[in-house]
């Protein structure tokens, strides 16, 4: 079986039942959710065995976000509870502003995850591992976790373990395109898969997609494969070596929460490819199990099983017959 770790922050997810403005809401879900931490789960429903590094702190919050690695089958032998510092939390305004999208109000300052250092990355960690998954928000929480990020890519490097890197640029933690090439850089430039979207590519590089994928492909000196994420425009694969681009179109659904489509996307698409399906055939699966996480509210909640991306797709692609009771 393939072995995975993913490295960063999980937080407490607190989304409102209503959709509208922050100051109008009153009752609240409680979610569990944090960008590299949904990749993991999604991989783990996908018969991918995981494990997990983060910290929480010493705090109910922290014992739910254990309880639920735990309960999805994620190793937790590398999560760290801090006596010291609260596990982040993180409040959710769906489709205000802007309908069908949401904005996100973190209390992550000085978490127990902003504290990982250099000393909770030990090589055993990586013993017989496949393949290394984090992204730009993990080295964005704070230099010292800046420093244990490259710390655990050099073992990979050194153990020659396949870096996977979503850039998953969060503004709120690197302010201006200059912070954002200075501390994703490194990460980039290891990547074996990079992962993107168009948000993070305008933000990066200014420029039209395909001008932008030409500038990070001067960055990624060692990628294979870089995925660009393009929302209900669908998504492409660029296959480094054989030069060329796959492009797979989006399904439309009606959305109730974009939050961890992403998320979602990265953790099939690397589930897929480990089955060694055709890149066209991981795109596929991958933009289903986003449309999916999209329709629901919660992070973890939506994400697919094999079986529920094979029902949702027979139906989108074919017919309704599959949901006769
Ligand atoms: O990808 C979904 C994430 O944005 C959300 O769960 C919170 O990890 C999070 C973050 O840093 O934004």
């Amino acid at each position: 079986m393939k072995k995975v770790v993913g490295m960063g922050e999980i937080m407490i997810q607190m989304n409102p039942t209503e959709k509208g403005p922050m100051r109008y809401q009153h009752l609240f879900e409680r979610h569990v959710a944090g960008s590299e931490g949904n990749v993991i789960i999604q991989m783990q429903r996908l018969g991918i065995q995981t494990s997990f590094i983060t910290a929480v702190g010493l705090d109910p919050f922290g014992e739910m976000i254990i309880s639920t690695l735990k309960s999805e089958g994620v190793d937790t032998s590398f999560v760290k509870v801090d006596p010291k510092h609260p596990t982040g939390i993180y409040f959710v305004q769906r489709s205000y502003p802007i309908p069908g999208k949401t904005k996100v109000f973190y209390y992550r300052k000085n978490s127990a995850a902003s504290f990982i250092s250099e000393k909770d990355i030990d090589a055993k960690i990586f013993d017989d591992v496949d393949l290394f998954f984090l992204s730009g928000i993990t080295p964005a929480l704070s230099k010292r976790c800046k420093k244990a990020a490259l710390k655990a890519i050099e073992i990979c490097v050194k153990k020659k373990i396949k870096v996977v890197f979503d850039t998953n640029i969060r503004v709120n933690l690197l302010k201006t395109k200059n912070k954002a090439f200075e501390i994703l850089k490194p990460f980039i430039e290891s990547a074996k898969v990079l992962f993107t979207g168009v948000g993070d590519l305008t933000f990066l590089f200014g420029k039209n997609l395909r001008e932008s994928i030409s500038e990070l492909r001067k960055i990624a000196k060692n990628a294979e494969l870089i995925i660009v994420k393009k929302g209900k425009e669908g998504s492409i694969c660029f296959d480094v070596n054989s030069n060329t681009y796959i492009e797979y179109s989006s399904f439309p659904v009606e959305v109730e929460d974009e939050l961890g489509a992403g998320d979602s996307f990265d953790g099939t698409f690397l589930s897929a490819m480990l089955r060694g399906y055709s890149f066209e055939k991981c795109l596929r699966y991958a933009n289903a199990s986003g449309a999916m996480a999209v329709s629901l509210k919660g992070d973890i909640e939506p994400l697919p099983t094999w079986k529920d991306l094979d029902l949702f797709l027979e139906v989108y692609e074919k017919s309704e017959e599959k949901l006769l009771r």
